[in-house]
């Protein structure tokens, strides 16, 4: 062992081993010699490589959230009626710059650096290949730029499922095949780190939770990257003047291949910043390391079959496959969130009690550290994506119900909890603890970062509610204009449906002013925040325990949650209520009443 001149530990790689099989011996990379610092707050051992990677791939992600979060409240300001901001087409223009830039650009790169993090620092590993990664990031970057110029030339408002016949310009599916090519790069990467982290005996036992999680999310991605492919290189072709026609019925049924995985993507990548976040915090342990696992596995299993609730109003499939799907083989991918949404609390329940805050119910949830961001940012996510994402996702993917709201803004208010109020925001929480752990910046304007999770949280909570409320009412989504002006058969929303539309534009706002506080603070951070010398001080501190109930495999043992006991009942008494009211509306759907 050396030391270069910055006084970082060097550490050669072992000895190459002849003919053993190796992750770099696959890629055909050499073993790199890693450089690596140890992190004073959690003892973990940081490779240089991926905390460089873990950083590019996080500020890109964070910069096309600013661009992609405006264009949505730019979305939402035409929607309200009482502003109407943009003409008809610029409107189509922008939601699908909208749609792309925050479902897939902010959200993939993010998740990339999820990957490193999970592998490469979880494990006190280097990462596999590091040049590699560098390629698969600037694909991921020229990729993400061509798309958004085709959209922005126009020509290319498709949005964000561009189903044929519409077409858009080749580059802007091009631009999507290279970002799926870059991300697949970063799948690799992630998979030859946790052969390299295992050969090279980085860790003892099983590798932890957190980073089991992301493997669920790596394996998930592989198979959407796949599907993607299948269905978007013919388009290209098709865009091209290639190849003549693209089927629409066959295009959608693969395109949701990959549209709906990649939401199982993001689930199991929020879910396993949830637990990290509740170790790093409060220092939770799994309350059944087990069980954790299994619901991990039930979402590789069955949510490829899952994507038939996007498919539900399509003639052309047969109404027994579209209820096995969904009415069961949903449910058993659902049955994993639903376990993740018992045990996350539960966990947290269990660590406070351990913690001392063991008076009650509810002293342990009214005694967490509701003042630090990536806290307040994680709990809000599993609360939203519970409360709205959830029970509106199993609703509106039930074959009877899907008619009431097929189509109608009800969508994207249930998807806006899931990937708004649910993902993004767990992964704005996370970012609170990037920013100090991986750029080794003290947070700038920490008053405003208390209170940013909370601001993005309940915008975030309220566009989805009120787009849900609308949709009922049976305004449609991607529609310019509800007042139906020019139409040669008038046609008027009732005033409710107004109201509702009204209140969406003003949490976009407040959820806007949330996203912007975000990015300041992120960039400002990254720029001018204190740099961490050795024996600081963080001013959001992280639990004592937090780094070894992290990236330590364990569970809690005998853990009491009569609180945890109580929420969960209160979940599952909104749940069937709403449930069973919308097949009382879909009855009044019957003349003979
Ligand atoms: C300030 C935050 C946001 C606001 C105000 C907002 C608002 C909206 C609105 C009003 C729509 C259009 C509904 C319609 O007319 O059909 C929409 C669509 C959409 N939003 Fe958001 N959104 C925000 C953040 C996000 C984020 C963070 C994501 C993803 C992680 C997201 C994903 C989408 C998608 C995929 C669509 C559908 C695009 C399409 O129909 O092609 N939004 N959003
Ligand atoms: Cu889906």
């Amino acid at each position: 062992m050396s030391r270069s001149r910055s006084g970082r530990k060097l550490i050669n790689a072992p000895p190459w081993e002849g003919n053993l099989m190796t992750a770099e011996t696959i890629i055909g990379a050499v073993p790199a010699r890693a450089e690596f610092r140890t992190c004073q707050y959690t003892g973990l051992k940081v490779d240089a490589a991926a905390q460089g990677l873990i950083k590019a791939n996080a500020v890109a992600a964070v910069i096309f959230l600013a661009v992609g979060g405006l264009m949505g409240l730019l979305v939402a300001l035409t929607r309200w009626p009482a502003v109407h901001l943009l003409p008809a087409d610029w409107f189509y223009l922008i939601l699908t710059g909208h749609g792309a830039n925050v479902l897939l650009f902010w959200i993939i790169f993010f998740e990339i650096a999820v990957l490193y993090f999970a592998s490469a620092i979880l494990l006190n590993s280097r990462l596999a290949a590091p040049k590699f990664a560098w390629l698969g990031f600037v694909l991921m970057v020229v990729g993400a730029i061509a798309t958004n110029v085709a959209v922005l030339q126009g020509d290319s408002s498709v949005m964000f499922t561009s189903y044929p016949p519409m077409m858009a310009k080749p580059h802007f599916y091009l631009g999507l095949v290279l970002f799926a090519v870059g991300a697949l790069i970063g799948c690799a990467i992630f998979f030859a780190t946790l052969v390299i982290a295992k050969e090279e005996k980085t860790y003892e036992g099983s590798v932890p939770l957190v980073t089991f999680g992301a493997l669920t999310a790596a394996i998930i991605a592989v198979f959407t990257i796949a599907s993607g492919a299948i269905i978007l290189v013919p388009t290209w072709l098709w865009s091209l003047g290639l190849i003549s026609d693209i089927d629409p019925l066959m295009y959608k049924v693969v395109w949701w291949a990959m549209g709906h995985s990649s939401q199982q993507i993001n689930v199991s990548a929020h879910v396993s910043l949830w637990y990290l976040t509740a170790a790093l915090l409060v220092g939770a342990k799994p309350l059944s390391e087990k069980v954790s696992r299994t619901a991990f596995f039930l979402y590789i299993l069955f949510l490829q079959l899952a994507s038939a609730h996007h498919l539900l109003a399509e003639p052309g499939l047969d109404a027994s496959w579209k209820i096995v799907n969904t009415s069961y083989m949903m449910y058993l991918a659902v049955l994993g969130s639903m376990v993740h949404g018992l045990t996350v609390p539960g966990a947290i329940e269990a660590a406070q009690r351990r913690n001392g805050f063991n008076r009650g119910a509810f002293e342990w949830l009214r005694k967490a550290p509701w003042g630090h961001p990536a806290f307040a940012g994680m709990f809000l996510s599993l609360v939203f994506f519970g409360f709205i994402g959830g029970i509106s996702g199993v609703v509106l993917g039930t074959e009877q119900l899907n008619v009431l709201m097929h189509n109608t803004i009800y969508v994207p208010g249930h998807f806006h909890g899931t990937v708004v109020a649910g993902t993004t925001l767990a992964f704005m929480g996370a970012t609170y603890l990037v920013l100090p752990l991986v750029f080794e910046r003290e947070i700038l304007w920490p008053k405003l970062a208390k209170i940013q999770p909370y601001l993005f949280g309940i915008g975030a909570a309220g566009i989805s509610l009120f787009m849900m409320g609308a949709g009922t009412l049976g305004v449609a989504r991607r529609h310019w204009d509800i007042t139906f002006s020019d139409a040669p058969i008038a046609f008027a929303h009732s005033a409710g449906a107004f109201l509702m539309m009204g209140l969406n534009g003003i949490f976009a706002i407040i959820a806007a002013i949330g996203g912007i506080i975000f990015v300041l603070v992120v960039v400002g951070t990254v720029f001018f925040g204190e740099k961490i010398k050795r024996g600081h001080k963080l001013t959001f501190p992280l639990h004592a325990g937090g780094a070894e109930a992290a990236s330590h495999y364990g569970s809690e043992v005998h853990p009491k949650l009569p609180g945890t006991i109580i929420l969960i009942t209160i979940f599952f008494v909104c749940f069937i209520l709403y449930y069973f009211i919308n097949w009382k509306y879909l009855s009044e759907l019957w003349l003979f009443r």
